[in-house]
């Protein structure tokens, strides 16, 4: 723990019942902080804020979440929600970026558009969608591309996530490929735009009024894109783009537009804000850079895409006492946007040696996969547990922290302390 963290800590839990009834949220109370005074993250040890800094609110459909932002509104899932490879809808993380946000759909109104540079412009209503054309569903996780940004040293702008701006969910609804058929895209195409029903400015103004994404024509995501009516069973959460969202799995959730109402074929790449100048990395191995190069200009950027492989340990939970003496089941969640984890290891020493952990059922390759591993703690003490995971395609988690100006991409090994007690 940083010494600016562990004062905070301390002037928190000083401030008497009040703040200590927050619990795991204690640090929460500080009201408003520039961003020096955010916690930092530094220092050899676990840190204490896994789940995030904020206070706890409760939205319609939801259950207590982290609140990052109410305008527009973020919030943040909760550590332990991750015990299970599939996160509840209730659960389930939120970030808009613009103020006006769906809160009623009018079924009878609603339609999906197909529009653009398309032979047949065609309007769905939801009930064709659900009922004449094939279900098809996919297990993917939803991450933003800014989780666990308040861990970027220096620190950068944007919402302080800690871990829990991500989920896996069992999305069902039909396959993008499917209903541009039904439109005939012309040729000379090259990407195709999608935007839901929420409005408002971007940052600056620049946002032109609506959050608009695309994607290649040719990227092979394409083929695997669903528009799910459907997450783990059920509609879609309001705040989760109900009725109608976009999936890209094993893409950043920036591209997962929600509510969504039209898809536009485009016969120039988009240069809207969402597009040009947001959601973009440095055009470098892991999309990392420093500080000095981005001052000095010209640094190379493309538009984010595949998640990096990332692994948790969810339990037991940071801070936790084990009696001398005892096994633990170490558990936690693991994946990866190249394609599927292949392996986990546990590191009891502070990510100096690993050992395999057992792997849990496979979802598919782009779902959350559970893993756990047997530790019996050979002395009394201080523990630092870590874990790193590899995918399919021979990826690593980094042990040393990437840095880019947006804060995204962050997959550095975790670390856990565990305090382990003398037998009594
Ligand atoms: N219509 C719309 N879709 C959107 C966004 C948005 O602002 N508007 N934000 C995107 C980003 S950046 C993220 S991280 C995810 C968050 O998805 P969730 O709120 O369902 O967790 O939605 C994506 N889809
Ligand atoms: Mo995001």
């Amino acid at each position: 723990m940083s010494g600016i963290s562990r004062r905070k800590l301390l002037k928190a839990m000083s401030a008497g019942a009040g703040a200590l009834a927050l619990g795991r949220f204690a640090e929460a109370a500080a009201q408003s902080r520039g961003p020096d005074e955010l916690p930092t993250f530094t220092g050899p040890g676990a840190n204490p804020y896994w789940t995030s800094v904020g206070p706890v609110a409760t939205y319609p459909q939801k259950y207590p979440l982290v609140l990052l932002t109410d305008r527009p509104v973020q919030l943040e899932t909760p550590r332990h929600y991750f015990e299970s490879a599939f996160t509840p809808n209730g659960a389930f993380y939120v970030r808009w970026h613009l103020d006006e946000i769906p809160n009623t759909v009018d079924l009878a109104e609603w339609r999906l558009e197909i529009t653009g540079n398309v032979e047949r412009p065609v309007k769905l209503p939801l009930s064709t969608i659900v009922t004449k054309m094939q279900r098809v569903s996919v297990a993917a996780v939803n991450q933003c591309s800014g989780n666990s940004r308040s861990r970027f040293q220096p620190r950068v702008a944007g919402g302080q996530w800690g871990n829990g701006a991500m989920g896996n969910a069992m999305w069902a609804g039909v396959s993008l490929r499917e209903l541009l058929e039904t439109a005939k895209v012309k040729p000379g195409s090259v990407q195709v735009q999608f935007q839901g029903m929420d409005r408002g400015k971007g940052p600056e103004g620049l946002g032109s009024n609506a959050f608009l994404k695309s994607i290649e024509l040719t990227d092979p995501v394409m083929n695997e894109c669903i528009l799910a009516y459907e997450m783990n069973g059920e509609p879609l959460p309001m705040l989760n783009g109900f009725p109608l969202r976009l999936v890209v799995p094993g893409y950043f959730a920036t591209y997962w537009v929600k509510a969504l109402t039209t898809i536009r074929v485009l016969d120039k790449p988009d240069e809207n804000f969402w597009m040009k100048t947001g959601y973009r990395v440095p055009n470098t191995p892991r999309g990392n850079t420093t500080p000095e190069e981005v001052k000095a200009g010209g640094v190379k950027t493309v538009p984010i895409s595949r998640m990096p492989v990332r692994s948790f340990l969810i339990t037991p939970e940071e801070g936790a006492k084990i009696p001398m003496g005892m096994s633990v089941m170490v558990r936690g969640i693991a994946f990866s946007g190249y394609g599927g984890v292949t392996r986990v290891e546990v590191s009891e020493d502070d990510a100096k040696s690993w050992a395999p952990a057992r792997l849990g059922e496979v979802h598919g390759p782009y779902s959350f996969r559970t893993w756990e591993y047997l530790w019996k703690p050979q002395r009394a003490g201080m523990h630092v547990l870590a874990v790193r995971a590899t995918d399919v395609k021979s990826n690593v988690q980094p042990d040393e922290p990437v840095w880019n100006p947006g804060g995204y991409l962050w997959n550095r090994i975790e670390r856990q302390q565990i305090m382990v007690g003398a037998a009594e």
